[in-house]
């Protein structure tokens, strides 16, 4: 990767899937309205494009909501990106609030990166602006690039002052989302495609839509799990549309990795996520919250972040020779099949988190070549007030049972017993170190275990995309 281009990513959570085990996000919700209706997304909820379904706990006008940056920013010094993404499309409407808030932080706190994402629909018209704004990242959501197969995710589009329907609305949103990324990479900003795979609908098409996006200079791609429940009153939820399973998701995102990235840990954040990637401190920054608190409105915060982000320079340069040297401790092995290993972390890059406590496992595939993270599953909390939830243990099996074993920092008989009973190891040993390393070793003794014949091959089963709300909250 080019110096210039690692510079804008490193400490992007959503841009490096190592910086999302060190660096947090946060939304504001500044952007209500939207420009055109997709079949996965219901106006009471969040965008779904970027965001969990589930009702966005408050929407913010542009100066609440560079109070509330300001104010996590002073709190969380893994704070790298404030994005704008939705509930509706960031720049629908005039993009007002969505400009008004960037002009703001862009000034106030001008170490923290701006990123935005958009359906694309309007982005021609803004990225110059966008560009003056010293905005690096932007995000298009991009289902299809034939509007044959855009006719049955779109119903509608709101364009020039009039309302578009059928293929023609499909039409002139493919050709503003191509001319929008075209005019992106002209202006050198980094453009991620995010796609939502829609099984029957656009789930084979969006090999084209990798191939065209990548012609056009689109840095990474981030294809997604539709998710699609009729408790969200969603077209596709009420039609009983399926969302993919995870060896579904997993093989076209195995086929579009190509020279292009892949982004593998989206968590299809809500439009006022506040956090690590897979947490949600949102509830600690009410708008409320956030009046009462004494917030330092020239960017506060500043030298902690800066302390955090060398202590992260140093660990990450560190970790690159230590997994390098466990890399080459199993090069032997090279050619055996890869395993998947679910690990429930806390961040860090390590194994630091009790097995009732995960709301997410992170899944990495594990061979000769190292242990690359390849998605994570969302689940209930097996832990409840102190005791453990059987119905819930039965949907963490489901979600994992693809893999051979399960790491965790700590981890009771009961659930031990039921795991080893689907064929998922439970590995406590592991406890509290690095993630690769451990993944590596593991894989080293599983194969020589399964060479001299002292186990049997797993084979996994095809594990279930949690389809609920999210309602991860920080433990
Ligand atoms: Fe937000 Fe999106 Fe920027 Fe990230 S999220 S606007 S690029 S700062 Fe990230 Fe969340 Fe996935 Fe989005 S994990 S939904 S890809
Ligand atoms: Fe919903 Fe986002 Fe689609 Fe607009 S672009 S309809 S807010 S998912």
């Amino acid at each position: 990767m080019a110096p210039e281009v690692w510079e804008k990513v490193k400490n992007h959570p959503c841009y490096s899937e190592e910086a999302h085990h060190y660096y947090a996000r946060m939304h504001v919700a500044v952007a209500p309205a939207c420009n055109i209706q997709c079949n996965y997304c219901n106006r009471k909820y969040d965008c779904a494009n970027e965001s969990r379904p589930g009702v966005v706990s408050e929407k913010l006008t542009a100066e609440q909501a560079v109070r509330k940056v300001l104010a996590v920013a002073a709190e969380i010094p893994q704070l790298s990106v404030v994005g704008i993404a939705g509930p509706g499309d960031s720049l629908a409407a005039g993009a007002k609030q969505t400009i008004q808030t960037f002009e703001q932080l862009s000034q106030l706190a001008p170490d923290i990166k701006l990123c935005l994402s958009t359906n694309g629909l309007a982005l021609p018209d803004y990225v110059d602006r966008l560009k003056g704004l010293n905005i690096d990242h932007v995000t298009i959501t991009i289902n299809m690039v034939d509007p044959e197969v855009g006719q049955h995710i779109y119903p509608w589009i709101f364009h020039d002052h009039k309302r578009w329907t059928g293929i023609e609305a499909s039409r002139i949103l493919h050709e503003r989302q191509m001319l929008g990324l075209e005019m992106l990479r002209d202006a050198g900003i980094l453009a991620k495609i995010n796609s939502v795979m829609i099984p029957g609908i656009n789930d084979e098409h969006l090999l084209d839509v990798n191939r065209e996006v990548k012609a056009r200079g689109a840095f990474l791609h981030n294809i997604m799990p539709l998710i699609s429940d009729a408790a969200h009153g969603t077209h596709f939820g009420l039609t009983g549309q399926r969302g993919p399973t995870a060896k579904e998701l997993k093989a076209l995102q195995d086929k579009c990795e190509g020279d292009m990235k892949l982004m593998r840990h989206c968590r299809q954040c809500r439009a006022d996520a506040v956090g690590l990637l897979g947490e949600d401190r949102g509830d600690e920054f009410t708008a409320e919250k956030v009046m009462q608190m004494d917030v330092d409105l020239d960017g506060g915060g500043f030298t902690k972040r800066e302390t955090y982000r060398e202590h992260v320079e140093a660990e990450r340069a560190l970790r690159h020779e230590s997994k390098a040297a466990a890399i080459a401790e199993v090069a032997h092995m090279a050619g055996e099949k890869p395993i998947l290993i679910a690990v429930a972390t806390k961040g860090g890059e390590r194994i630091n988190e009790h097995f009732g406590h995960a709301k997410e496992f992170q899944i990495y595939e594990v061979n000769a070549e190292g242990a690359k993270f390849v998605g994570h599953r969302r689940v209930d909390l097996y832990c409840e007030g102190g005791s453990g939830d059987e119905d819930g243990l039965g949907t963490i099996i489901q979600a994992i049972n693809d893999c051979v074993a399960v790491f965790v920092a700590k981890i009771g008989g009961c659930p031990s017993k039921s795991l080893e009973e689907a064929g998922i190891d439970p590995v406590d040993r592991f406890a509290f170190e690095y993630i690769e390393e451990s993944a590596l070793a593991y894989y080293a003794d599983y194969s020589a275990q399964l060479s001299s014949g002292s186990i049997v091959e797993k084979i996994g089963a095809d594990a279930v995309i949690r389809q609920g709300a999210y309602t991860s909250k920080r433990a």
